[in-house]
């Protein structure tokens, strides 16, 4: 009887802790809203240390932000393939932001500097 009292707490415990779910992520960009904006496509990826986040990414055609936040490590993000002219390199960069303007197809591209430090992006 004991045994089976406590059986039924522990199911209670564990479908108390399968119902507070908590939301992924948070953190980083804060989201735009207000103005209501139509078209205003927009993607974040972080330039850590050694990885690009996230990868692979799918976005909508349009300006792409990568952000560094590396420590003041430098990274490059140095485009491989993609459709029509690929954006520029960017070089060296340890902090800050740059923006590519993307159309639609896949991507590839890595940091100079950092073997094995690669990315895709597929624009639709
Ligand atoms: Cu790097």
């Amino acid at each position: 009887m004991g045994s089976r009292l406590g059986l039924a707490a522990g199911l209670i415990v564990l479908a108390a802790c399968g119902s507070s779910t908590s939301p992924p992520g948070g953190g980083g960009g804060g989201g735009g809203g207000g103005g209501g904006s139509t078209g205003g496509h927009s993607t974040t990826i972080t330039v850590a240390n050694n990885t690009f986040r996230p990868t692979p990414d799918t976005v909508p055609a349009g300006d792409v932000t990568f952000s560094w936040a590396s420590g003041g490590v430098g990274h490059t993000v140095s485009w491989d393939s993609g459709p029509g002219t690929l954006p520029a390199n960017t070089g060296t960069v340890t902090s800050g932001t740059r923006v590519f303007t993307l159309q639609v197809g896949t991507y590839l591209y890595h940091c100079d500097i950092h073997a094995g430090m690669s990315g895709q992006i597929v624009v639709q």
